[in-house]
């Protein structure tokens, strides 16, 4: 019976299995060849006494090169030695690809790698059962994101990722050629999502990719990145706080809960977060890095050195809220009161931001004001601003980077490790 190797336990003690995978490693001790035969579950020993197994099974197995591909049927045996507590006596051991050498990266990491080495080769190094662990659990948190959302009465939808607009500012847009025009790849779904609060989704997700083109090289900055995105009709920006939070907590669970191999792997154990998460304002949060000697000028964005510093005292999840309107993109929605800071919010772990959100314009007038005044063109903003004047419900929502919050769960260095083929400034391929 074909199995994972992790699917076999005493059940199988004393019957016949059929593996499929890559030879990890080969040890020839003479008499006796041992192959760590490693499939997506993890690993199973596969041992061949010479004097028990096939003259001529022995004679090739011995000679079986690392990383090829196997197949492998035999019988399964208690042996407390073995992983796992048991080992395979083959019967039959089928080559279906035989790798080359030397190998252009170590699967077994026993020689450490740079990063860029091992993006050169991330087939190969997507193969290491650290590696696959990220992207297994990845799975596990964007089930639970749907999940969350389904049960909460959202609808996930699709937006243009072909655009004529930016919207989070005009200098970090791709631009592409579209037939005769001008077009660019979408910074965010943002004119979109709140676009279908007018066609009355009232509660929209979007799990997609987003484009930047960043210039600089950071650890937390990518070209293309997936953002996971909501729209809520007829709430504010604490009304979406809330879901994010949960949203946050849940996802840490449903890792708990479904990951634990995976985990192993990682050798982390995740801690699920506190809520309701603490809310700094973002007046506090400038008072805090100016005591420790940083110079902010009030009404900037706070400054990655800034970030640190607020770190210090805030090392977990936290939202920074009320943030100067002028730091904020056009839709934001001020204060009635206090129109110079607005109904904005970022969601942080540590210095990192994971996320960001506002309760949004939905009053025509403030937003064309507010577009001029951004020094944006309102001409440039037609079918967003038509959206406007017909019956345009109150609404909010928030924006996270899918890669971060992997990267902030898993505590990864890079923001690379959270993607399969990353796409920075030096990096078009793979
Ligand atoms: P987003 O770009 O989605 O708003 P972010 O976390 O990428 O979120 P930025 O606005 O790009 O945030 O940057 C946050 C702060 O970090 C800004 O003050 C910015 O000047 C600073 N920053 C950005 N890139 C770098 C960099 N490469 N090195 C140091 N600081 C940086
Ligand atoms: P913002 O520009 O803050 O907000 O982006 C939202 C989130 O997307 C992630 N992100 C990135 N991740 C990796 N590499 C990048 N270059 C990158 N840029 C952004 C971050 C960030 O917090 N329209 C608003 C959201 C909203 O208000 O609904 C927006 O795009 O995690």
């Amino acid at each position: 019976m074909r199995k994972f190797t992790a699917d076999i336990g005493e059940e199988d003690f004393g019957k016949e299995v059929e593996l499929y995978g890559w030879v990890h490693e080969v040890r020839d001790l003479g008499g006796l060849v041992f192959i760590v035969l490693r499939d997506r579950e993890g690993f199973a020993q596969i041992t061949l006494p010479k004097k028990v197994v096939d003259r001529e099974l022995f004679k090739r197995a011995r000679k079986i090169r690392r990383e090829s591909v196997i197949r492998v049927v035999g019988e399964v045996k208690p042996e407390e030695k073995a992983p796992n507590g048991f080992e395979i006596i083959p019967r039959e051991i089928e080559v279906l690809n035989e790798a080359d050498a030397p190998l252009p990266l170590e699967v077994t990491e026993k020689v450490p790698a740079e990063l860029d080495t091992r993006l050169d080769n991330r087939f190969m190094d997507l193969r290491k059962p650290r590696v696959q662990a990220i992207f297994r659990i990845r799975h596990v948190a964007i089930q639970a994101i749907r999940e969350y959302f389904d049960r909460h009465g959202f609808i996930e939808v699709h937006t243009p990722k072909i655009v004529s607009t930016a919207t989070e500012g005009g200098t970090e847009l791709f631009p592409i050629t579209y037939f005769e025009r001008e077009a660019f790849l979408n910074q965010s779904p943002q004119l979109y999502k709140q676009t279908l609060m007018a066609a009355g989704f009232e509660r929209v997700l979007e799990i997609g990719p987003i484009f930047r083109a960043e210039e600089h090289n950071t650890i937390r900055h990518l070209n293309e990145a997936v953002s996971v995105d909501i729209e809520v009709s007829f709430t504010d920006h604490e009304g979406v706080m809330r879901y994010l939070e949960e949203l946050v907590k849940e996802v840490y669970e449903k890792i708990n809960e479904r990951c634990e191999r995976y985990l192993e792997w990682l050798n982390l154990k995740l801690e699920v977060p506190e809520t309701p998460f603490e809310r700094l304002k973002y007046d506090e949060a400038v008072e805090i890095a100016r005591k420790k000697g940083e110079e902010i000028v009030w009404g900037d964005d706070l400054s990655t050195a800034a970030l640190k510093l607020i770190a210090e005292d805030y090392s977990g999840y936290y939202f920074i809220v009320d943030w100067p309107t002028e730091s904020k993109p056009f839709y934001a929605m001020p204060y009635e009161e206090e129109p110079e800071i607005s109904k904005t919010f970022d969601l942080m772990k540590g210095w990192l931001e994971i996320a960001s959100g506002a309760q949004r314009i939905h009053q025509y007038d403030l937003l064309v004001r507010r577009i001029s005044e951004q020094g944006l063109a309102p001409e440039s903003f037609g079918f967003y601003l038509q959206a406007f004047r017909y019956g345009m419900p109150p609404h909010a929502g928030w924006g996270m980077g899918l890669d971060r919050l992997m990267m902030a769960i898993l505590g990864l260095q890079n923001i690379r490790e959270a993607v399969l083929f990353p796409r920075d400034r030096q990096r078009l391929v793979p």
